[in-house]
């Protein structure tokens, strides 16, 4: 069950907000020996590897028309109709980042704006595992049609059969996305770094996976490709007051508990009993799930903990910077006016985290590991860049020039002077 700390003094925060550690550097080796492999053989290497790793062995990486025909027949109704509410969900609140082309002119004559533009090529990875994750593609494929993104390449492991989910499939072909490859782990991600005969190569990387994709990513990083963001085990912090529903705060726990054994999860509350409360629901409620085993592993390396009030719980929120931040108090709203970091924030009773893993429109592919204090979810800006362009008229130039001239003598910049003199004097022969 949950490591209980109670009271603990302020000095030891910074213990309690560690995560788990994570041991990455003895696999870089054969990462690296992946790249080199996936660079200079390409889809061979791709092959090699899932049949060495995944104990799969493909003819191709690539998805018939066949199967995807199949998988299509193979989504009962219902799950087809719930993809297509999340999936018109996560569209909407997506679609209201956009931005809008805002020009402002800083000085009469001198305008300036900001313009997004879509990355062209990006790469989506979704793991296979023990969860098909076809939500995370609805997180990574919709705001990356949105944004325009030329070329979209998803990479997903095959199963032992050889196929992909069929809800990974059915997903894909809904939102469009054709190009999908049947390879995972970090050959998939050296593949998008370099290209094979069968993959494109790509700007940036999106998506979770285990500790051989995220040091694979890291590795992309060396190459020139960009990523989401560093990756970690996923994570939730729950902050609770007597008036929250222990059962509601124990299946909260329990459904970000079940993602993987070194996920966290943690309990921050001001009063004994509920705390109480909340372990018996948890012993109660962990007999029913099909993941049993997991959940409970990693209840182990989480913690329970007793604070004296909201302000003390807040503090410590913000200092562990979780991913996603479930708050269960009277007062909800005055506390969600002072957080600082976290990814994803769940307010009151009724907004489970669950809600927004699928459905509610916001992204799930956040910030973990304590980087909340520092970078934002994914997101429709993650998927373009931002080019800032002006336009100065001849008076424009006249009034900012001066300026700019004495700057670049400041700096011993004389070209730079010059590229604004010679026009200055040009407009004074006029
Ligand atoms: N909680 C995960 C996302 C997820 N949950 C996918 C269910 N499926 C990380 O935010
Ligand atoms: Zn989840």
């Amino acid at each position: 069950m949950l490591k209980k700390v109670v009271y603990p003094d302020r000095a030891t925060w910074p213990e309690l907000i560690k995560r788990p550690v994570q041991e990455y550097e003895t696999i870089e080796e054969q990462i690296k020996t992946v790249f080199n492999q996936v660079r200079d053989n390409g889809d061979k290497a791709l092959l090699d590897f899932t049949a060495q790793f995944d104990k799969v062995s493909l003819n191709s990486l690539l998805v018939t028309p066949e199967e995807l025909k199949v998988a299509a027949e193979q989504i009962p109704q219902e799950l087809q109709l719930a993809i297509r509410q999340a999936c018109a969900n996560i569209t909407a609140f997506h679609e209201s980042q956009r931005e809008v082309k805002f020009p402002i002119e800083t000085m009469p004559g001198v305008r300036c704006w900001r313009k997004s533009v879509a990355i062209e090529k990006v790469g989506l990875y979704i793991p296979g595992g023990t969860a098909p994750l076809f939500s995370t593609l609805l997180m990574l494929g919709i705001p990356a049609k949105l944004a325009g993104c030329q070329e979209i390449v998803l990479c997903t492991p095959p199963r032992q059969d050889g196929t992909i989910h069929p809800a990974i499939l059915f997903t894909a072909s809904l939102l469009q996305i054709s190009t999908i490859r049947k390879v995972g782990g970090s050959q998939a991600i050296a593949a998008l770094t370099f290209g094979t005969e069968s993959i494109p190569a790509v700007s940036k990387i999106f998506g979770p996976g285990n500790q051989f994709v995220t040091v694979a990513k890291q590795m992309a990083g060396k190459y020139g490709v960009a990523i989401d963001m560093p990756a970690g085990p996923s994570e939730v912090l729950i902050i609770a007051d007597e008036t929250a529903n222990p059962a509601f705060v124990a299946a909260d726990l329990l459904s970000q508990a079940e993602h993987g054994v070194d996920s966290q999860v943690v309990f921050v509350t001001n009063s004994e009993k509920l705390l109480s409360l909340v372990e018996e629901s948890l012993k109660e409620q962990l007999n029913n799930l099909s993941r049993k085993a997991i959940a409970a592993k990693t209840l182990t390396n989480s913690l329970g903990i007793l604070l004296k009030d909201s302000t003390e719980m807040l503090a410590f929120s913000n200092l562990y910077a979780p991913e996603h931040l479930i708050i269960a108090v009277k007062e909800y709203e005055q506390l969600a006016e002072k957080i600082t970091n976290a990814g994803s924030v769940f307010l009151g009773e009724y907004s489970p985290e669950s809600v927004g893993d699928y459905a509610s429109g916001t992204n799930h592919t956040l910030p973990t590991n304590g980087y909340a204090r520092v970078y934002s979810g994914v997101s429709l800006d993650s998927f373009v860049k931002k080019i800032t362009y002006q336009h100065l008229t001849p008076q424009g130039l006249q009034l900012i020039g001066p300026t700019v001239e004495v700057m670049a003598d400041a700096e011993g910049l004389d070209a730079h002077r010059q590229a604004v003199s010679i026009r200055l004097k040009s407009l004074s022969h006029v």
